[in-house]
C-alpha cells in the first residue's frame, strides 16, 4: 500500500455533532422533528441533499421552491461554520496526529475524501492540513458518496491507483464508495454499522503505518 485516503467528519474529528446541531435548528424552524437516529443518514452526504433528506422526512420537499431550499442550506452552513470556531487541535480524534506524522516520516502520501465544503478550513484549525498531500474539492465531483468518484481522485491525487491505497471512513456511504473503486476500506465504527469494510476499528490509534504498508 502506497497511500492514504482519509474521510474527514468521523475520521479525523467529530464534526457531525455541529453538523446536527445547524440542522437541528434549521429543521426546528420549518416544523420537522430530527433526532440524532436520523442524523445517522446524513453523514457524508452533501448539504445539499441533506436538505432534500430532512424535507422528504418532513414531508415537506414539495413546498418550497429552488431558491429557497438553497438559502436554507446557506442558512445551516452559516450556523455550522460559527460552531466550526470551537474547533482547536485538541479535536483532532484519537490517533490521529499520531498516524499523520509517522506516514510522513515513511514518506506515504495522504489526501481527503470528504464531502465537505469546509475540509480546508478544518484542517487548518485542528492544526494537521500540512500533512495532506491533497483535498479532493467536492465541487469537482459529478456524483457525492456512495459513489466511488471522489476516492478515485483522491488516489489520483497522489497518483496512485485506487488498489494501491487504504481509506478510512466512518459511514456506509463511504465504505461503499472506497469498496467501489477497489480501494481497501478501514472502517470506523462497528461492524454491525459498517457492511462490506476489510477491517473495523474504534479509530487510528488502533493501527500503525508500518502495519499498514504491508498490506
Ligand atoms: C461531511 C458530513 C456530512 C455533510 C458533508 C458536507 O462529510 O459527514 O454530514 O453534509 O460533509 O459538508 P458541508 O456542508 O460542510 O459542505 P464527510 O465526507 O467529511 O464525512
Ligand atoms: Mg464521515
Amino acid at each position: 500500500m502506497k497511500g492514504f485516503v482519509f474521510d474527514l467528519d468521523g475520521v479525523l474529528a467529530d464534526t457531525a455533532k455541529y453538523h446536527y446541531i445547524a440542522w437541528k435548528r434549521l429543521a426546528d424552524e420549518i416544523g420537522i422533528q430530527i433526532d440524532e437516529a436520523f442524523n445517522e443518514q446524513l453523514k457524508g452526504i452533501s448539504r445539499q441533499e441533506s436538505l432534500e433528506r430532512i424535507l422528504e422526512y418532513g414531508n415537506k420537499a414539495a413546498f418550497f421552491s429552488k431558491q429557497e431550499t438553497a438559502a436554507m442550506a446557506e442558512k445551516k452552513n452559516q450556523q455550522y461554520v460559527e460552531l466550526l470556531d470551537e474547533l482547536s487541535p485538541e479535536d483532532a480524534l484519537p490517533g490521529v496526529r499520531e498516524f499523520l506524522a509517522s506516514a510522513q516520516q515513511y514518506n506515504i502520501p495522504c489526501t481527503v475524501a470528504s464531502a465537505s465544503k469546509s475540509a480546508p478550513f478544518i484542517l487548518d484549525k485542528l492544526g494537521i492540513r500540512e500533512y495532506f498531500a491533497g483535498i479532493v474539492d467536492p465541487a469537482d465531483l459529478t456524483k457525492g458518496k456512495p459513489d466511488p468518484e471522489i476516492f478515485i481522485k483522491a488516489a489520483q491525487l497522489m497518483k496512485l491507483k485506487p488498489n494501491e491505497a487504504i481509506g478510512f471512513e466512518d459511514a456506509q456511504a463511504g465504505i461503499d464508495g472506497i469498496k467501489g473503486c477497489g480501494m481497501y476500506a478501514i472502517g470506523l465504527g462497528t461492524s454491525e454499522q459498517l457492511i462490506g469494510a476489510d477491517r473495523v476499528i474504534r479509530d487510528l490509534s488502533e493501527v500503525t503505518v508500518e502495519e499498514l504498508i504491508c498490506l
